[in-house]
């Protein structure tokens, strides 16, 4: 009934980390619960595909049937993404998932969970979770961020869904120590916008600069995760003001029918999607590509080990 927990990997994930070569984690969620069929799954191959071109090797993180994969073979992928029922597995429930033989999608939280243990420094991902907006009295904040504060691995987003209360996430990941490095810009990307208004506390300009400050955060010793905010590619990019439109009317519609818990997030990126005609999705799509081709170069920088 106990000891550690046998982590599923493919031979291409598990000849990679023995060989010390670079590997990025990436999340299930975003497949399950985050885009509609087929886009999702063209989305899992596409990112997967990105890291293998740079040189790195993609390990998908998923619970089926129980036991926990890091890396999963097209057929797993193609059947996962039109899989109903699917759990949405955060710190609270991976290990429910496991214990019950279940089927579950990993969040930002459970995947770097699950990076940890397979001993994956790098995970890419469209955006984390975070305080919601009206957070004040619904009290909802996503996990990623106690996760950020407490697991050493770098997560590279496109910044916090634009859906959340930006300045408000800023703020809880300052108070968990969590270092939030803007790429390229000095400000805080939005998700689907490249800006948000807000300046990002930190800024680096390469995968390179990023190794080296990580290598001095652990040198310090007792660090958490670091968020890399990537904004999306200009050609990508739908303006901040067009989607701040949409995202208070998906608000809206939201709060109209009662949507809660777990649920939220889904809903509202679904909302979205029907608002902006399917654009929404182009761009999530393009920005994860971003995120993933980062995080190769990174887990890259890593493995070179910096000075
Ligand atoms: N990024 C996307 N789409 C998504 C998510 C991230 O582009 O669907 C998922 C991630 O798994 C993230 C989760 O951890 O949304 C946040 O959910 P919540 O707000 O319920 O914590
Ligand atoms: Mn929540």
């Amino acid at each position: 009934m106990t000891g550690p927990i046998t982590i599923e990997t493919t031979p291409e994930v598990k000849d990679a980390l023995s060989e010390g070569r670079p590997v990025v984690a990436l999340e299930s969620t975003i497949i399950t619960h985050g885009m509609p069929w087929p886009g999702n799954r063209d989305m899992a191959l596409e990112v997967e595909a990105v890291i293998r071109a740079e040189g790195a090797v993609p390990a998908t993180i998923a619970v089926i049937d129980g036991r926990l994969h890091a890396g999963l073979d097209e057929a797993t992928i193609t059947k996962l993404a039109q899989a109903k029922d699917v759990m949405k597995l955060s710190r609270a429930d991976f290990a429910f998932a496991l214990s019950e033989g279940r089927t579950g999608a990993t969040t930002v939280a459970a995947t770097m969970m699950a990076a940890k243990l397979a001993g994956i420094s790098v995970f890419a991902t469209g955006g984390i979770g975070g305080v919601h907006q009206g957070a004040e009295t619904s009290f909802d904040i996503s996990a990623d961020l106690d996760e950020l504060g407490r697991t050493p691995v770098i997560v590279v987003s496109a910044g916090a869904k634009a859906i959340l209360d930006i300045p408000k996430t800023l703020e809880a990941l300052e108070t968990r120590g969590v270092p939030v490095v803007a790429f390229g810009q000095d400000e805080m990307p939005a998700f689907w916008s490249r800006n948000s208004g807000l300046k990002a506390p930190l800024r680096l300009d390469d995968a390179t600069a990023i190794a080296r400050f990580e290598s001095k955060r652990r040198a310090l010793g007792g660090h958490g995760g670091m968020l890399i905010a990537n904004p999306v590619p200009l050609e990508d990019e739908i303006a901040a003001s067009e989607m701040n439109r949409h995202i208070a009317s998906a608000l809206a519609t939201a709060k109209a029918k009662g949507i809660e818990g777990k649920a939220v997030t889904p809903f509202l990126l679904g909302e979205i999607l029907n608002l902006t005609d399917g654009a929404s999705l182009k761009t999530n799509i393009a920005l994860v590509l971003n995120n993933a081709r980062l995080a190769a170069r990174i887990a890259a920088a890593l493995t070179l080990g910096t000075r």
